[in-house]
């Protein structure tokens, strides 16, 4: 007979690590409140969530993987927003992000969760940030439920 194991928003009991860089604050603190609403949402408890404060979107990476090498956490969440300027620095700061998170993922086995806004625009970013496209910090919460949840099941299936 065929498996299915499939994640769910059961987040209670789920212990939860946040990274947000600080660098455009302004919208990185509402995609941090997203997040945080995202969870008590779902049931998971505000004593089981860790926020961490990192200076911008390059430091996530070495931190997350802090929080994900520690074993007390059943996904992370990475919050920042990477806002095009007029040189190259942006990209390197998204690529270097974006390629450092999911290898953390990949190497420790916990969801970490890529909720880096990268735009062209500040409107663009805050559009995304509890604007006209929502708050990819509460898509960011859903994510890291549901995909620690696949985990966990099939951890227990086996
Ligand atoms: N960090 C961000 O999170 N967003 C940005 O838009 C950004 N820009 O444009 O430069 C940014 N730079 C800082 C970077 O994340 C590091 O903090 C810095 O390079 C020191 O390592």
């Amino acid at each position: 007979m065929t498996k299915l194991v499939e994640g769910d928003l059961d987040g209670s009991g789920l212990r939860i690590g946040i990274v947000v860089a600080k660098f455009n604050e302004f919208v990185t603190g509402k995609l941090l409140e997203g997040a945080l609403a995202g969870l008590h949402e779902n049931g998971v408890a505000s004593q089981d969530v860790l926020v961490a404060k990192v200076p911008g979107s390059f430091e996530i990476p070495v931190i997350a993987k802090k929080l994900a090498e520690s074993g007390r956490y059943d996904a992370i969440i990475c919050l920042g927003a990477v806002i095009k300027g007029e040189t190259d620095h942006y990209d390197l700061v998204v690529n270097e992000s974006a390629r450092s998170i999911s290898q953390i993922a990949l190497d420790t086995g916990v969801p970490v969760i890529f909720e880096v806004l990268a735009t062209h625009a500040m409107k663009l970013a805050l559009d995304r940030a509890g604007g006209d496209k929502g708050n990819a910090g509460h898509t960011g919460a859903l994510v890291a439920i549901e995909t620690a949840r696949v985990s966990k099941k099939l951890l227990a299936s086996n």
